[in-house]
């Protein structure tokens, strides 16, 4: 089914995403145990401003006022992960009772809101306890992983039908193994493969179990995927983005609903490929999740682990406040090659403009009118991409609110409503009006 000229489809699915270590805070209560980014926020020199995800928006505590504004943007849907940490606090063993129920209490609040959890398993956060032991490198990591799928399905299957394995394989995988950008922090190619392999193993694994223990769950993973372009029209920089291209697009889609890796990639990581590992891989999920913001730019770097870099975008391109290249029509194209390839409805999980600048003026208002073009342009393509034939089902903006951007500490904001850090203020942005009467309108035709 389409979008019609008339409107969006009636059961489009609007709502907002946010992660469990940028948001939640009390890093150490009820229980919870460090993961690995509790880690490297205490590494020296890692994260922006020294920040750490300690307090974040202290959502564990303020998950009801935060419930309340997303109730007041009249959305369907939202999107958070567990904190594996929370629920685990060794990864594996006994559960941790209050971490539970903090997710019980969460779950209940939503759904007396009338707005529907979207759980997602995993957004980087491993217990570092399992890391401590080898983490994502060794395959029994995956086994970990489904058995703590296992205790979510089991604990929360009666209320949460939506399910996601994983959050943006790709740039975990990549940043945390291969490049030192995000926790663990390891530059390793053979360590990389492991990694990637083992993911996807867990990924699959994770389906099946979910699929097992919760009726009527609607499954699906969540991958950045968008173009990636040469820095400069040279070979070795067109080389370097067909490798990233692999790295960052088709790493895990392919393998995960192809059944084959792709095939630079798949020839290195063959050494890890054990007989029946690729029909563990490829089970048959619900939904794409699509995280995309804009293209990228690959450059030759032979000093790096995987020969390439990060590029920048041309000076000319027009970019976010945080240097991000905005080009909307890379986002409708993505959507229609997606759906082409994959055969599967696709759900935008997450899409949004990240700035440094939102700030309340003198009258306390956030004027965010960056950030509301920005949305305006990306669901105008969206639209279109539909009206083209692409099976798109929802749209979650990135973010709620400020939060916690990882190496960047909290300097970039990508909140509909901004986050004061002293004080744990809330003011809803321009871009939140904007986009409840954007979600009016949509529903209203
Ligand atoms: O903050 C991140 C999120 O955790 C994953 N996707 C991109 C966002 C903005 O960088």
């Amino acid at each position: 089914m389409t979008a019609t000229a008339a409107g969006w489809r009636k059961d489009f699915t609007w709502g907002v995403s946010t992660s469990s270590y940028q948001i939640e805070g009390a890093h150490d209560e009820d229980g919870r145990k460090p993961s690995i980014w509790d880690t490297r926020c205490r590494i020296a020199g890692k994260i922006g401003g020294g920040d750490t995800g300690d307090v974040a928006c202290d959502h564990y505590h303020r998950y009801p006022e935060d419930i309340a504004l997303m109730a007041g943007l009249g959305l369907d849907a939202y999107r958070f992960s567990v904190a594996w940490p929370r629920v685990l606090p060794r990864g594996k063993g006994a559960p941790n009772e209050k971490g539970l129920a903090f997710y019980d209490r969460l779950i209940d609040a939503l759904l007396e809101a009338g707005i529907e959890p979207w759980l997602c398993l995993y957004h980087w956060d491993l217990p570092q306890a399992l890391h401590d032991i080898g983490g994502w490198a060794v395959r029994d990591s995956a086994g970990w992983f489904a058995d703590y799928a296992a205790l979510a399905a089991r604990r929360y299957g009666d209320r949460v039908k939506k399910w996601i394995t994983f959050n943006e394989f790709a740039v975990f995988t990549l940043f945390g193994y291969a490049i030192d950008w995000s926790a663990p922090g390891i530059t390793d190619r053979d360590t990389h493969l492991k990694v990637i392999h083992n993911v996807n193993r867990a990924h699959g694994m994770g389906v099946d179990v979910i699929r097992s223990l919760v009726p009527g769950a609607a499954i699906g993973a969540v991958h950045n995927r968008q173009a990636v372009w040469p820095e400069k029209d040279t070979d070795a920089d067109r080389a370097a983005a067909a490798l990233l291209h692999e790295h960052w697009n088709l790493a895990f889609p392919d393998p995960q609903l192809l059944g084959c890796y792709p095939p630079i990639l798949g020839e290195a990581i063959e050494p890890y490929v054990q007989g029946g590992d690729m029909a563990q891989i490829c089970r048959p999920i619900d939904f794409f999740g699509l995280n995309h913001y804009g293209p990228i730019f690959a450059k030759e770097e032979p000093d790096s682990t995987w020969g390439f870099a990060w590029g920048s975008p041309p000076d000319d391109a027009p970019k976010s406040e945080i240097g991000w290249a905005v080009w909307p029509d890379a986002f409708r194209d993505e959507l229609i090659d997606l759906c082409k390839t994959y055969k599967l409805p696709v759900v935008v999980t997450e899409n949004g403009c990240g700035g440094h600048l939102d700030a309340p003026d003198a009258s306390g208002k956030v004027h965010d009118a960056h950030r509301v073009k920005y949305l305006e342009l990306y669901t105008a393509k969206m639209r279109e991409a539909m009206e083209k034939g692409a099976d798109v089902r929802g749209y979650f903006v990135w973010s709620l609110l400020d939060n916690f951007e990882w190496g960047s500490g909290y300097g970039p904001r990508f909140g509909l409503v901004h986050v004061d850090y002293a004080t744990q203020k809330r003011t809803p942005k321009d871009s939140y009006a904007w986009y409840r009467s954007f979600i009016t309108a949509a529903k209203a035709k």
